[in-house]
């Protein structure tokens, strides 16, 4: 690809250079592959989360007790793992040298965290045989790990998926970069209190905001519809997790 020629900014002001750091210039390489190499289309969708607000809210001083957190993400990663269950095809990645799909008999999930010194994404292992709890405890652990830079190079490898959240921090959507040579993303951004026609009347409701982002060799449109489609039917009613 041509490059970006560079003017001379000093010539507009005053400047200063920095050293990138080998997190920054590891995550832009990182980050140039899988924008070059992937047709990205991202698929949005809202969940109405208002029911799952309220369990995990009365979750509060259980967590205490248990002295881990109950945010949105352990339900989120739950809602992942039983939509790769249930269409497979996005548990796979290409090998475009062989022409071979390699499709993944285990579950793993990364999630996206923000760290003082950048992006780092730990995995979080065969998420489907966990319970929420066991989730909370090891996504908060593995993030603090992250931001301590004391995660260990096979706590970041072998996801079959990545969640992306930035609910915590705000925003309607976004089109997450697919972390390849997995084939999807799931970017979450912030729950808002909407008016929902219900038949008869608005009804107030939270909707948590969905961007699929997808490898679209894998994956059709259809399938991402159908994926965001299953999500939003999860997280509306986790009891169906449990099925
Ligand atoms: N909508 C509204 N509120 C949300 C939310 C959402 N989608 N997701 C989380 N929140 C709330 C939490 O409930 C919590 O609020 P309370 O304290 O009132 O319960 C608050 O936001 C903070 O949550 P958190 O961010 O500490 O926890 P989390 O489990 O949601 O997220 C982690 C953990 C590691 C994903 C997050 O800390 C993080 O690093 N996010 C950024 C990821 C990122 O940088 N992505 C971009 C990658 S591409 O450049």
């Amino acid at each position: 690809i041509p490059g970006v020629k560079l003017p001379d900014f000093s010539q507009f002001g005053e400047v200063e250079r920095e050293g990138m750091s080998r997190m920054m210039a590891a995550t832009a390489v990182n980050m140039q592959r899988s924008w070059l190499n992937v047709p990205h289309v991202t698929q949005f969708d809202e969940a109405d989360i208002t029911e799952m607000e309220s369990f995990r809210k009365a979750q509060k001083a259980a967590g205490e007790k248990k002295g881990v957190k109950m945010t949105p993400l352990p339900f989120l990663l739950k809602a992942c793992a039983a939509a790769l269950a249930e269409l497979p095809q996005f548990n796979v990645s290409l090998d475009m040298e062989r022409k071979e799909v390699v499709h993944k008999k285990y579950i793993h999930i990364g999630i996206a965290v923000d760290t003082p010194h950048g992006l780092m994404v730990p995995v979080l292992r065969d998420v489907d045989q966990k319970g929420l709890w066991e989730l909370a405890a090891e996504s908060a652990e593995l993030a603090q790990k992250a931001r301590d830079k004391q995660l260990k190079p096979q706590e970041m490898q072998g996801a079959c998926f990545t969640i992306t959240s930035l609910g915590g921090i705000g925003g309607t959507a976004f089109t997450p970069i697919v972390n390849t040579p997995e084939v999807a993303i799931l970017g979450v951004s912030k729950a808002a209190m909407k008016p929902i026609w219900d038949g008869e009347d608005f009804q107030p409701r939270l909707m948590l905001p969905l961007s699929l982002s997808y490898d679209h060799r894998a994956v059709n449109g259809a399938d991402a519809a159908r994926f965001t489609n299953l999500l939003t039917q999860l997280l509306g009613d986790i009891r169906t997790l449990l099925l």
